[in-house]
């Protein structure tokens, strides 16, 4: 019994965690269900600093760790995660043992396994954020269960997470096998108990699902109403990646804008790509908890249903040919359309986040968590897929005012909005003009039309409700909790309702 820690799991996400914590002086064990995928990892990394230990049966795996034992789980969320988990019981952990499971896992699975494993294991849910090179070097990590088995996991954790500069929020990069980063803030934090971690790792998905497809809306309404070349806007993208908008996304979507295909020589990359999203459902969770809490997360929800429009590409071949609409008319005023753009792209972002951290306090709520926003938003200012600068006005806001209702309100992205708005609406209005896509963009300033709103056409709709169900409807010139119904046959005098008023 000589390791730090143990992987299982040694898809690449497996693997390169396990590496990433073999850089920075911790001994894994790594143990797969396929043996020979071990092996060959194994092989193929025979000097790492604290060394990986391959083992061929979880007796073994579990004989290699020091104790309290602390096993990790990367394998597919669902199912084989709780086959795991009873094959560690019957290979030997022990009630002290702490088990992670740091897949995409739905967070009410991770609340039920902490119960249901409670007498043979310490079951520990942390979420990751990176892809597979953030996993190597440096993800952002989400950890969420006991708070005495994080004392356990919080120096490895820190270890190898993504690391910001203190200085200006911005990740450090340049590291490589067997040399991590050195100093840093590290992007990870104690976020509560049981489900916590998995909850705020989902939300970060619903989150870059629509922070994806606000980039996408921009990137078509730069072609469908300036005619740009892939490269001007790969340029444009460039430039705002210098402003408010600085994150990982746009970086990478300059990036691959530039790109050449490598098949047809000369011509951009993304012209070759079939526009069908695929998904893998965190974004759906998030958008079907939004719907659960009552939660009005439209923006988010709006990005999860363009990917499936989009999966619909032979219907929507077929529909080009029948449904008509206007014919694009260029745009004369192009830097200020690009301006314009720009900021409606901004405006809409806030919106979403405002969306996601609503979610999270409902969640939280509900949960009886005590969820830090400032911290959650400074622990994805690296390492993860939404890592941007903008993050940093996100926990600067909650460190103003720690109980903010709603990001929107906060001093800052109030006055971003004030400054954004005419062309957030101008592009919005563009768009519906010229028959360009853009529902994100249209769902995000709804969302901010409606919040803002002290009153809305909801007075209409109780009245149709109390008309053909008797559904009874509160009233202006009566306290809040006193609920009436209307004889509408015979509508002399509004009826207190006894029913609904208990
Ligand atoms: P495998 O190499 O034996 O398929 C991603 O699928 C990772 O999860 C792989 O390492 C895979 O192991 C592992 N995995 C998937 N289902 C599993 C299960 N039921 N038990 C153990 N490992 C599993």
């Amino acid at each position: 019994s000589s390791c730090d820690i143990g992987m299982i799991g040694l898809a690449v996400m497996g693997e390169n965690v396990a590496l990433n914590m073999a850089d920075h002086g911790f001994k894994v064990a790594v143990y797969n269900r396929t043996v020979q995928v071990a092996k060959d990892f194994v092989a193929r990394n025979p000097s790492t600093p604290g060394g990986l230990v391959c083992c061929e049966t979880l007796k073994d795996f579990v004989r290699a760790l020091k104790k309290p034992r602390k096993a990790v789980i990367l394998v597919k969320a669902g199912p084989p995660v709780d086959m795991v988990v009873k094959q560690l019981i019957e290979a030997g952990v022990e009630p002290d043992d702490i088990v992670v499971d740091l897949g995409n896992s739905l967070w009410t699975d991770t609340i039920r396994r902490e119960q249901e494993y409670a007498k043979q294991c310490k079951f520990f849910g942390s979420g990751v954020s990176g892809g597979e090179v953030g996993a190597r070097f440096g993800p952002s990590l989400m950890p969420g269960g006991d708070p005495a088995s994080w004392q356990h996991l919080e120096p490895i954790w820190r270890a190898i997470a993504a690391k910001v500069d203190p200085a200006t929020g911005k990740p450090i990069e340049g590291a490589s096998p067997g040399k991590p980063v050195e100093g840093g803030v590290p992007c990870t934090a104690y976020i509560g108990p049981n489900g916590a971690g998995h909850y705020v790792k989902m939300v970060h998905n619903g989150i870059e699902y629509i922070d994806m497809q606000l980039i996408c809306e921009a990137y078509t309404l730069l072609d469908g109403l300036l005619g740009m070349s892939k490269d001007e806007m790969s340029r444009v993208f460039s430039e705002w990646n210098s402003g408010d908008l600085d994150s990982y996304l746009i970086q990478i979507t300059a990036d691959i804008l530039q790109q050449k295909d490598p098949v047809q020589k000369d011509k951009p990359f993304v012209d070759f790509v079939l526009d069908t999203a695929g998904q893998k459902g965190t974004g759906k969770w998030t958008s079907s908890n939004a719907l659960d809490m009552g939660i009005p997360a439209n923006a988010i929800a709006e990005a999860v249903f363009a990917r499936c429009l989009s999966a619909l590409k032979d219907e929507r071949v077929e529909a080009s040919k029948h449904l008509s609409g206007p014919t694009p008319t260029p745009v004369a005023d192009r830097q200020g359309t690009i301006t314009a753009i720009r900021d409606a792209l901004y405006c809409s972002k806030i919106c979403a986040y405002a969306q996601g951290f609503q979610l999270m306090a409902a969640a939280q709520a509900e949960y009886k968590w005590t969820l830090d926003f400032g911290t959650i938003a400074s622990i994805w200012r690296g390492g993860c897929i939404i890592r941007a600068r903008f993050l940093q006005k996100i926990t600067e806001a909650y460190t103003r005012n720690p109980g903010l209702t709603n990001l929107l309100l906060d001093p800052y992205f109030n006055d971003q909005i004030k400054q954004g708005q005419a062309n957030w609406r101008k592009v919005v209005s563009i768009a519906a003009q010229n028959g360009v896509w853009a529902p994100a963009f249209m769902s995000a300033l709804s969302y901010y039309d409606g919040y803002r709103a002290a009153h809305l056409p909801a007075n209409l709709l109780q009245a149709q409700r109390d008309y053909f169900g008797a559904h009874t409807y509160e009233r202006t010139d009566q306290p809040r909790g006193k609920f009436f119904h209307l004889d509408w046959p015979h509508p002399s005098r509004p009826q207190l309702d006894i029913k609904g008023t208990g």
